[in-house]
């Protein structure tokens, strides 16, 4: 039997285990800071400085040696590394743990925290420094347009079309570590229902864990792991 085409979407519950904080828990970053304030175009438009000082501290908090790749990161990339089936792996998650352990069929489709965005010239390049009014775009060489190349609330996610084709295509699709509750990956699992078999690992029942056809709660260093130690035992 050929393996299963899979998709899997991973959200903050993945690195918490790194030491990145989620946003929904009683210790996320939305407890301390109003969405409204920091995660929205509008938010920018009216004053830059705090939006960038709020993600000038999360890459600080990314670039901390002790924030690594955990076992379910690495469990993910050698599935990607291993799978002959497609595999898709969909990340709402902005931090680059997923690229570090090794993960390549893999879409950030929030965007990505180290990496800079000129509202300009729309060029995207790495960066994951400091942004300040007077940081200026590679590309086109303006001052004070550069913002995280991260998708915030009223935006549209990225590469949708190449997510919704791996979802069309999917035999199996996965939930990890996600509240679900942002939109549209909050959808997906409604999307695949009744033609491909669903599967959440979350510490704890998400908002549509009753869409799945199976949910594990369970710390996500153990849960991934141990599903994907199955699968490859499955179909070696
Ligand atoms: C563990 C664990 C461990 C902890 N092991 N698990 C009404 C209906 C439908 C949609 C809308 C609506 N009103 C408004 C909208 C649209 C809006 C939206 O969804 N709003 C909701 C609040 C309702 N969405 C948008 O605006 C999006 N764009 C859009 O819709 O465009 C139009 C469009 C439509 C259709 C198709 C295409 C386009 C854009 C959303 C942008 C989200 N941006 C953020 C910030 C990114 C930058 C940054 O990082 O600052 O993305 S918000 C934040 O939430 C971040 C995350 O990626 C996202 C999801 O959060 P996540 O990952 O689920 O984290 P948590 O904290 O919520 O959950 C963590 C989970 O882990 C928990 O369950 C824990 O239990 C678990 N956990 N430890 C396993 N060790």
């Amino acid at each position: 039997m050929a393996p299963p085409n899979i998709v899997v979407l991973t959200g903050a519950g993945i690195s918490r285990e790194s030491g990145l904080h989620t946003f929904r828990d009683a210790d996320g970053i939305w407890a301390k800071h109003r969405i409204e304030d920091v995660a929205t175009p509008e938010a920018f438009r009216r004053d830059p400085a705090r939006v960038r000082s709020f993600y000038n501290a999360r890459r600080a908090g990314l670039r901390d040696p002790a924030v690594q790749p955990n076992a379910a990161h690495a469990a993910l990339a050698e599935l990607d590394a291993r799978w002959a089936g497609d595999f898709l792996l969909v990340t709402q998650n902005v931090d680059d743990l997923h690229h570090r352990a090794g993960s390549r069929r893999l879409v950030h489709m929030h965007g990505e925290l180290a990496r800079d965005r000129c509202i300009y010239c729309q060029v995207v390049s790495p960066g994951g420094g400091d942004l300040t009014a007077e940081t200026r775009c590679p590309a086109c060489g303006r001052a004070g347009g550069m913002r995280p190349h991260v998708v915030w609330f009223g935006e549209m996610p990225l590469e949708m079309e190449r997510i919704a084709a791996a979802l069309a295509a999917c035999d199996l699709f996965v939930s990890i570590g996600t509240s679900g509750a942002v939109y549209p990956a909050a959808g997906f699992v409604a999307e695949v229902r009744g033609r491909a078999d669903t599967l959440e690992l979350n510490l704890e029942p998400s908002e549509g864990s009753h869409l799945f056809d199976e949910a594990r709660h369970g710390p996500a260093t153990r849960l991934v792991p141990e599903w994907v130690e199955a699968m490859l035992a499955k179909w070696p």
